[in-house]
């Protein structure tokens, strides 16, 4: 696995190129989950498919980007899915995105996710990876090197609240329960772009961010296999919790589908704690 991270330090300094310097339109048609592409989604997929499709331990590549699994190496021991720039609707606003990787070791599951890893495009570049079993590892890109930055822990209580989804969709029990957080004192954090999100939330020591079913997405937005499962390992690692709405862990969830979407909860315990208490879930 570590030669897998090992690419993804190298592909986030091309994909931070392309960034800066590609034409951010949009291309005719949609990905596979029905969104916009942009062009530049389409070339970061084609940077990490190239980067990714000559490792002989991945035997498999899923990308957000693309409806069809791409067969790799039969031998090889890993699935990797990936979304290669998160965040596309707010690119042209000049906001932080990323990109975000799952590393299965055989069929894609919450029980066979054994690493993951995203890569934040700030002001600069941060990396963070884990393994399966193991803390979180946090990198800052400076002076041409990734360089070990401060650990990423969770508080038992955070002050940072994210939701997403449109209020004029969500649930009665998801509004009294967002706005109650905000009356005690909960601070808004939300950019629109789930890897900057969670990262603050992450760094800041803990708060929560959800993204509830709807009246619009029933099942929410957020994918399952590159963006849900990546990061509820990562925020478990950190010594946090990640749900579903029924507050089952989000690791628990078998895949029906590579663009399956799940609602999704993310934060330290307190938060999680007074979550499933709102939804009568404890
Ligand atoms: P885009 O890639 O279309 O910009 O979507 C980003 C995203 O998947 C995720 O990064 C955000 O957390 C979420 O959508 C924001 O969705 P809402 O605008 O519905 O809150």
């Amino acid at each position: 696995m570590q030669k897998i991270f090992e690419t993804i330090k190298e592909v986030a300094l091309q994909i931070d190129q392309l960034i800066v310097n590609e034409d951010t339109g949009y291309v005719d048609g949609t990905n596979a989950t029905g969104d916009q592409q942009l062009k530049l989604d389409v070339a970061c997929d084609l940077l990490i498919e190239k980067a990714f499709s000559g490792n002989p331990e991945v035997c498999a590549l899923i990308s957000e980007e693309k409806e069809e699994v791409m067969q790799c190496h039969s031998e090889g021991k890993y699935t990797l899915c990936y979304d290669p720039l998160d965040g596309s609707s707010i690119v042209d606003a000049n906001l932080a995105v990323g990109s975000i990787f799952a590393i299965y070791d055989g069929a894609p599951s919450g029980e066979t996710l054994a690493g993951a890893a995203y890569v934040v495009f700030g002001p600069r570049i941060e990396l963070v990876t884990v393994t399966r079993g193991e803390s979180p590892l946090r990198y800052r890109y400076t002076h041409g090197a990734y360089q070990p930055f401060h650990p990423i822990a969770l508080q038992e209580k955070g002050k940072l609240n994210a939701s997403g989804g449109s209020q004029k969709h969500w649930q009665e029990k998801h509004m009294a329960f967002i706005h109650g957080l905000f009356a005690s004192g909960y601070r808004l954090r939300y950019s629109g772009g789930m890897v900057p999100d969670l990262h603050q939330i992450l760094v800041k020591g803990g708060g929560l961010f959800s993204y509830p079913s709807t009246t619009d997405n029933p099942n929410g937005k957020l994918r399952v296999l590159f963006e849900v499962l990546p990061f509820a390992l990562i925020f478990e690692a950190a010594g946090g919790e990640a749900i579903d709405e029924k507050g089952r862990p989000l690791l628990e969830l078998t895949v029906t589908h590579p663009h399956a979407r799940t609602p999704c909860f993310f934060g330290s315990h307190h938060e999680i704690r007074m979550l499933k208490e709102a939804y009568g879930v404890a």
